[in-house]
């Protein structure tokens, strides 16, 4: 089956709020491949990630799960029968559809979907614990917390994976990435107005940090190593090691 096409942004639009609604979700899989630059691999590698770091008994956490693509790449590659993988998302109309992508997979590891605040969901007695493309939506000020208490709900010798959008401290890369990023985007079809319109709607909402900045927070809550596995343009992805 075909992903629905992504035209949200292709007309002329009021500017307001991104908001995570039935109309996102609906053509988010289409939306997500043709806006961020290496999203498929990261999936894969986040699948590969899970299998090597994934330990007996454990749970594996999807936070910001959206349609399941985390979840279902690591339930393929999880090799013991007693793990628990939990997906949480704080948008009913993603979790319905993530539903429906669980259902139909095959794959025995008991998957837990659950409609929260990740902020609020308790993170327990975890191997593998993943962030793809959500820290950068929660507010800066409680993105501390967060990563810490993952730090605390992990095993010793779990990981975190966490994929952003970043910046640059150098304004000429940040704008280059911007550029490239930008230009990646054309040549998947979005238009200058579809470019623009998204880029003012997400403003306020989607708050890049420096990779530098991430990693102090990673160090600061606890983690004993950390580094970039995946980059590309102004996103990239990070494992930490508990
Ligand atoms: C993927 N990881 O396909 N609590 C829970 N969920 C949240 C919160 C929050 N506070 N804030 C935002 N979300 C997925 C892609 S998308 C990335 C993740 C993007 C959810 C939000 O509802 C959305 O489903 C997801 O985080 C971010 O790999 O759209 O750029």
């Amino acid at each position: 089956m075909t992903d629905a096409r992504d035209n949200i942004y292709a007309e002329p639009l009021e500017p307001g709020l991104f908001r995570f609604d039935d109309k996102v979700a609906s053509v988010f899989p289409d939306m997500i491949k043709r806006s961020v630059p290496g999203y498929s691999t990261i999936i894969a590698m986040t699948g590969l990630l899970a299998g090597r770091y994934a330990s007996a008994g454990s749970k594996l956490y999807d936070l910001g799960c959206s349609l399941g693509a985390s979840t279902l790449s690591m339930r393929q590659n999880v090799h013991h029968s007693d793990c628990e993988i939990i997906g949480v998302d704080n948008s009913e109309a993603m979790l319905e559809r993530c539903r429906t992508v669980i259902d139909t997979d095959s794959h025995e590891t008991p998957v837990t979907l659950t409609c929260a605040d990740l902020q609020d969901v308790a993170i327990e007695d975890a191997s593998v614990v993943v962030l793809n493309f959500t820290l950068q939506f929660i507010a800066r000020e409680d993105r501390d917390a967060v990563i810490r208490r993952i730090c605390d709900g992990l095993r010793p010798g779990g990981i975190m994976v966490l994929s952003e959008k970043v910046t640059f401290e150098d304004p000429h890369l940040d704008e280059l990435n911007i550029d490239l990023h930008h230009n990646f985007k054309r040549a998947n079809g979005y238009s200058d107005l579809e470019i623009a319109q998204k880029r003012q709607a997400l403003e306020n909402y989607l708050r890049p940090e420096t990779l530098a900045e991430h990693k102090q927070r990673i160090a600061n809550a606890g983690f004993g190593s950390c580094d970039v596995w995946f980059q590309c343009f102004n996103f990239a992805s990070l494992v930490a090691l508990k």
